[in-house]
């Protein structure tokens, strides 16, 4: 297995995100390599590195002033074992072929997971949606897609939002590819309900994490009522994650963005969180304005000089972090333990690194891997894809239970597989073992393609 990591590292040399996600899966199921030696010949390993297809290509666009702009485009095609190709697209400009590549690994598990027949991809731009006016995101849209579209179908490749991509850019894409295929299929997950898109599609991330931590609490016989809960991130998972706490009877006092985060002592209620969907969806404003309006609050303005984030140093009993990968490290994790937390929840992909992660772990907080805590935001994407396969819409309640029962399920097979592999109670090694055995399962039954 080191060897692997080493060829790994040494081909691709500066994919550290890419090395992280590995290095932390196959650390993780090195019990399971021991018990099917044949996954060795079948050179498992090395094929699940290995994208299936890697499509990189130009982006040109023009701004309101007519300046053309060139950015690049991505579409990781990572493994199609149980599935198309599914998971979503990300424009930042931090985005680069090992954050991609990071993602879609970690999305082939995360999609086995769900019960539903999705394998893994994830694309994107390093394009900055900041500051655009909305004709610039058209155009970068359909300039973005007017080469995707040859690459995916509803029964090929799925993609849909991740940081930068909403509502707003996943219609400017759909129509671009409608255009060009002269097709109306469900090629795009999370679209306006008006035209094909899913019920709780938009809340199911932040929902479903929280689900997920419900059932973690549970198996401590505690719920959310009265706890004190830090949430980074102000974006798509960060919302629903705060109005699913409030309604269960929580007290959030945190939410951030790239510039600084905001501590609201008083806890963020269902005003002041409709305030900020107004702030960042439409006004797409900066968290500090939060306490223009509520001014007891304060604002913190990032520090990129301090080796800890001081959003992660108040009191409270739990965290969910739902910003962007590594942004709890080490001193992060100590001090949210000295500051009482008991659970954390991933809403982000890998926002812990693997040195808080090993903290969490030795010192038993309930800790949930974004690979199974945020699956919910991909399993109401496949649930998306029956419902425009069938050209049917269900009902709020009947998506919101499908959710509630796949996080449900998701926490058991987690809890069932550590404790198979001798590490009960721990879901990192749950999630990963259970995923992995799944897609390699498939791979095998497939044979050698
Ligand atoms: P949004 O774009 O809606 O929101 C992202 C939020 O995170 C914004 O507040 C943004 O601040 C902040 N953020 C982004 N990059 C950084 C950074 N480098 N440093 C600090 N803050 C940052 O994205 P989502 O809410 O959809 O995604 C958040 C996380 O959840 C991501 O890790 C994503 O991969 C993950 N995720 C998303 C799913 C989905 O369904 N949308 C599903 C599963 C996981 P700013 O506005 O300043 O950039
Ligand atoms: O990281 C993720 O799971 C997502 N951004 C959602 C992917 C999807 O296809 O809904």
């Amino acid at each position: 297995m080191t060897d692997i990591i080493a060829y790994m590292k040494n081909r691709d040399p500066y994919e550290k995100e890419f090395h992280q996600a590995v290095e932390e899966v196959f650390e993780t199921v090195q019990p399971v390599l021991e018990r099917y030696p044949d996954y060795r010949q079948a050179a498992i390993l090395e094929r699940l590195i290995e994208p299936e297809r890697v499509i990189l290509f130009r982006v040109p666009w023009m701004d309101d002033a007519g300046q053309v702009h060139v950015n690049r485009g991505y579409r990781i095609q990572m493994n199609s074992v149980i599935g198309p190709y599914k998971g979503g697209l990300r424009f930042h400009p931090s985005v680069n072929l090992s954050i991609l590549k990071f993602l879609a690994f970690e999305q082939v598990f995360k999609n086995a997971l769900t019960t539903l027949p999705m394998g893994g991809a994830k694309g994107g731009s390093d394009f900055s949606p900041k500051g655009r006016t909305d004709q610039e995101i058209m155009r970068f849209c359909q300039s973005f897609m007017m080469e995707l579209f040859r690459h995916i179908g509803p029964n090929t490749d799925v993609p849909a939002g991740d940081i930068g991509v909403g509502a707003r850019e996943i219609g400017y894409l759909f129509g671009m590819y409608k255009k060009l295929q002269n097709e109306f299929t469900g090629v795009l997950t999370g679209k306006s309900i008006g035209w094909g898109g899913s019920l709780i599609r938009p809340e199911a991330t932040g929902f479903g994490n929280v689900y997920f931590a419900a059932e973690m609490l549970a198996t401590r016989s505690e719920s959310f009522k009265d706890k004190v809960c830090l949430v980074s991130g102000s974006g798509n998972v960060a919302q629903y994650t705060v109005e699913k706490l409030i309604e269960l009877g929580a007290k959030v006092v945190t939410l951030s963005d790239s510039s600084g985060y905001i501590y609201d002592e008083e806890g963020i209620d269902i005003g002041k969180l409709d305030f900020v969907r107004r702030l960042k969806n439409v006004r797409r404003g900066r968290i500090r304005e939060y306490t223009d309006k509520y001014a007891r609050a304060v604002y913190v303005e990032a520090d990129p000089t301090l080796e800890y984030n001081p959003m992660w140093n108040h009191p409270a009993n739990c965290a969910f972090p739902s910003a962007t990968q590594n942004e709890i490290n080490d001193k992060d994790a100590n001090n949210l333990i000295n500051q009482g937390i008991s659970l954390v929840s991933e809403g982000a992909n890998m926002p812990s690194t693997p040195e808080a992660i090993k903290i969490f772990i030795d010192r038993k907080i309930l800790y949930a891997p974004g690979k199974a805590s945020n699956a919910g935001g991909v399993a109401v994407s496949g649930l998306e894809m029956s419902q425009n396969s069938m050209r049917i819409g269900w009902p709020r309640e009947e998506v919101d239970n499908r959710l509630k029962c796949i996080m449900k399920s998701i926490h058991t097979t987690c809890l069932g597989a550590a404790a198979e592999y001798g590490e009960p109670g721990n879901y990192l090694v749950g999630a990963n073992i259970a995923g992995f055995v799944k897609v390699v399962n498939a791979m095998i039954d497939q044979g050698v393609v």
